[in-house]
C-alpha cells in the first residue's frame, strides 16, 4: 500500500516514505507482505491445543468436519475465542495486580511514592466497606491495596472490586448465570483447563467463559487499576495537551514512554524535571518526554504530557531521528522497534523482566527502586544526545491542541454547577429530552492492516453529527484528537443540540466549549464510561443495558480490545468492532454473539441486554449502533 492508503495522517505518510526511503521496514510494510491470511485461522477453524493436531477443519461439507478429538467447529471456534478473551483479560489483570503491589509498597513505605488523592483513597476505602475512622491514610491506603490483592486470592464469593464497583442489576443476571468471578487469577487458570484438550467442549458454555474473562478484565483490570492509579497519581482533571509526530523538539533530548503501567513513566517525567539541567550541558534546551500508546494516554490524562503517536505508527516516532530513547513497559510493544532503533541512536529500553526485547537494553523496574530506574534512563538519554546524526533528523511540522481529563469526577464537577445536589441530571435531563440522542464510547486500538484512524474518526463524526455524545480512550482517542475532535474546532461535527449542550457546559468548565469527544483515558479507563453509565442507570432506576448506550472499536487489533468489549456486553451495551474477529467459522458462535433477543436460542442479547455488531464500514457501523440507541430509547419511553 502506499503511504496514503495506510493512514488517513498526513504526519504518518511523510514518515512512511521517510523510513520506506532509507530501507527502513515498519509494521505498515509487514501488513502488506502477510496479507495473504489462514483461512483457518480467520475464521477460528485452527486448533493447536494438543500434539493430535494442528486440526484444521472445514464445516462447510468441503472436508474434515472434526478434529481427531471429535471436536467440532462451534467448539473449535468458541475455543479459539476464548484463548483470545484469557489473553486480554490476563493482560490487564496483571495491570490492576502490579499497581496493587505498588500502593501496597507505597503504604508500608517502601515505595517512592505518595498518595496523591486521598479524597479518592477515602471512597474507595468506604466503597469497599473498610474502616477509615482514626486511621492513618497509609494504613488505608493498605487496607485497599490489601483489598485489591485479595481479588487475586480468595477462594470463595465474589471479587471486591464487583462487589464495589458492579451494577447491581447487572450483577444478578451474572449470579444467576454463575459467571461472576471469584478471583482473577482463579477464573483465569480455570478457563486455561477447560479451554485445554478434553475440557469443556459445550460453545455455549465456553462462550459464557468468554464473558467471565470480560469480567475479570473489567474488574481485577480496569476499575481495580483506574481506581489505585487516582489515589497514586491523582484522579484526572480537565489538562490541555498536543498531539502529534511533530511533538518531538529538535532542540531537546526526546524521550518517549510506551505501554501501560505508569508506575515509571510518572518517575520518568519526575526526573526529566530534576536533571533538565544536565540536559543543557550536553547541548540540548531540555528533556521532552512524549508518549505512545497507553502510557502516553496515562501522561496526558494527568500530567498534560504532549502525545506522539497511537500503536501502528510507533515505529515512525524513531524514525524522526530526533528520538534518544524509547522506554517500554508492558503491551502492546511491538519487537519491530528494536530494529528501527538499529537504524539510528536511540535506545530501546524494556523495564520489566518478563517484558524483554533481544537487542534492547534492559534497566529492571521494581517500585521500590522506581527513583533508580527513572534517573538511570533519563541520563541515559541525555548520553545520547551526543549520538544523534543531526543529517537524520525529520520531525514533521504542526501539531493539534486537545483537551482531556476527563474523568467521571470532573464531568460530574461540571455538571454540578448547573445542579449541585444532583451532579447527573443535566445529564440525564439532556437524554431524555434528546438533546443527547444517546452516548458511544469510541474505544480501542489502530491497527496496520487497517488505514490508520478512518475507523476511528469516522464512527464518531457520524454519532457526533447525530447528537451522541462521545467519550473515548486508548487509541482511539489519539485519532479523535489529532482531527481536532477534542477541541472547540471539532464542534462543527456535532449536531446543533449537542453543540448547544457542549458550549454551555463549556462555560462551567472554564473553556468556550466542552470538546465534542471527552477523553477519559488509557484503556483501563475504560472502566470510567462504565461508572458513568452505572450512576445514570441508578438515578433512574434501570439496568445499564437499558440505557441508549453503545461502544464501538472501529480499528482495534488487540485481544483487551475484545475483553473489554465482552465486560461492555456483559452489562448490557452494544459493541461494534470493525475488525473481524475470526468466529465466522461457526453460526451457532456467531449467531449467539450477534444474534438479537427475538432470534431463536440463546443470544448474549437475550441474557444481557447487549450484543456484538460486526462491520468493516464504519457508516454503516454508525448507523447500526444508532438503531439500537434508538430501540433504547423507545423501550425506555423517550
Ligand atoms: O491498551 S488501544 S493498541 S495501546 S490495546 Fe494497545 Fe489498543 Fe492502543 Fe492501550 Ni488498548
Amino acid at each position: 500500500r502506499e503511504p496514503e492508503e495506510v493512514s488517513k495522517d498526513t504526519q504518518v505518510q511523510q514518515m512512511l516514505a521517510v523510513a520506506r526511503s532509507r530501507g527502513i521496514e515498519t509494521a505498515f510494510d509487514r501488513a502488506d507482505q502477510t496479507a495473504a491470511r489462514c483461512p483457518f485461522g480467520s475464521a477460528g477453524l485452527c486448533c493447536r491445543s494438543c500434539l493430535e493436531g494442528p486440526c484444521r477443519i472445514v464445516p462447510n461439507g468441503s472436508g474434515p468436519r472434526r478434529g481427531v478429538c471429535g471436536s467440532d467447529a462451534d467448539t473449535l471456534v468458541a475455543r479459539s475465542l476464548l484463548n483470545t478473551m484469557i489473553q486480554g483479560a490476563s493482560g490487564h489483570a496483571e495491570h490492576g495486580r502490579e499497581v496493587a503491589m505498588a500502593l501496597l509498597k507505597t503504604a508500608e513505605g517502601k515505595a517512592p511514592y505518595v498518595i496523591r488523592d486521598v479524597g479518592k483513597l477515602m471512597r474507595v476505602a468506604k466503597g469497599l466497606n473498610l474502616e477509615t475512622e482514626g486511621k492513618s491514610i497509609n494504613e488505608v491506603a493498605k487496607a485497599v491495596a490489601l483489598a485489591a490483592l485479595e481479588d487475586f486470592q480468595k477462594h470463595e464469593g465474589v471479587m471486591n472490586w464487583i462487589e464495589y464497583r458492579g451494577h447491581q442489576k447487572s450483577r444478578e443476571i451474572w449470579d444467576k448465570l454463575g459467571i461472576t468471578p471469584v478471583n482473577a487469577h482463579l477464573e483465569i487458570a480455570k478457563a486455561v483447563t477447560r479451554n485445554a484438550m478434553g475440557g469443556d467442549a459445550d460453545p455455549v458454555n465456553l462462550l459464557l467463559g468468554s464473558v467471565t474473562m470480560g469480567l475479570v478484565d473489567g474488574y481485577s483490570g480496569l476499575h481495580l487499576s483506574s481506581d489505585l492509579q487516582d489515589i497514586l497519581f491523582g484522579t484526572p482533571k480537565a489538562v490541555k495537551f498536543n498531539y502529534s509526530l511533530a511533538v518531538l523538539d529538535e532542540k531537546q533530548i526526546n524521550i518517549a514512554v510506551h505501554g501501560h503501567i505508569p508506575l515509571l513513566s510518572e518517575k520518568i517525567v519526575e526526573w526529566a524535571r530534576i536533571l533538565e539541567r544536565k540536559a543543557l550541558t550536553v547541548g540540548a534546551e531540555g528533556i521532552n518526554i512524549v508518549g505512545v500508546c497507553c502510557t502516553g494516554n496515562e501522561l496526558l490524562m494527568r500530567q498534560g504530557v504532549h502525545a506522539a503517536s497511537s500503536f501502528s505508527s510507533q515505529e515512525l516516532v524513531i524514525v524522526t531521528g530526533a528520538l534518544e530513547a524509547m522506554v517500554v513497559d508492558i503491551q502492546c510493544i511491538m519487537p519491530g522497534i528494536q530494529q528501527v532503533a538499529e537504524c539510528y541512536h536511540t535506545e530501546i529500553i524494556t523495564t520489566i523482566p518478563h517484558v524483554k526485547i533481544s537487542g534492547a537494553t534492559h534497566v529492571n523496574f521494581e517500585p521500590e527502586y522506581a527513583d533508580d530506574a527513572a534517573r538511570e534512563i533519563v541520563e541515559r538519554a541525555i548520553r545520547n544526545f551526543a549520538k544523534r546524526d543531526p543529517a537524520k533528523v525529520v520531525i514533521p511540522g504542526g501539531s493539534v491542541e486537545a483537551h482531556a481529563g476527563f474523568s467521571v469526577e470532573q464531568i460530574c464537577e461540571v455538571t454540578a454547577k448547573i445542579n449541585a445536589d444532583k451532579p447527573l441530571q443535566p445529564l440525564i435531563d439532556a437524554i431524555k429530552d434528546g438533546t443527547i440522542r444517546g452516548v458511544a464510547a469510541v474505544i480501542g486500538c489502530t491497527n496496520p492492516r487497517e488505514p490508520q484512524d478512518i475507523g476511528n474518526v469516522t464512527v464518531a463524526r457520524e454519532l457526533l453529527k447525530n447528537n451522541v455524545l462521545i467519550v473515548t480512550t486508548g487509541c482511539a482517542a489519539h485519532s479523535l484528537a489529532k482531527y481536532g475532535l477534542m477541541n472547540e474546532d471539532g464542534l462543527e461535527a456535532c449536531g446543533d443540540s449537542l453543540k448547544a449542550l457542549l458550549r454551555q457546559l463549556g462555560q462551567h468548565a472554564g473553556l468556550s466549549a466542552l470538546p465534542p469527544a471527552l477523553h477519559m483515558g488509557s484503556c483501563v479507563d475504560n472502566s470510567r464510561p462504565l461508572d458513568l453509565l452505572s450512576a445514570i442507570a441508578d438515578e433512574l432506576d434501570v439496568p445499564v443495558s437499558s440505557l441508549p448506550a453503545v461502544g464501538s472499536c472501529p480499528e482495534t487489533h488487540s485481544p483487551k480490545a475484545l475483553t473489554i468489549g465482552t465486560y461492555f456486553i456483559a452489562h448490557g451495551v452494544d459493541v461494534h468492532v470493525g475488525v473481524d474477529p475470526q468466529v465466522s467459522g461457526s453460526n451457532l458462535v456467531t449467531r449467539t454473539l450477534t444474534g438479537s433477543r427475538e432470534d431463536k436460542g440463546i443470544t448474549m442479547d437475550g441474557l444481557f441486554g447487549g450484543k456484538l455488531i460486526v462491520e468493516s464500514d464504519p457508516v454503516k457501523a454508525a448507523a447500526m449502533l444508532l438503531e439500537r440507541i434508538d430501540m433504547k430509547r423507545k423501550a425506555l419511553g423517550i
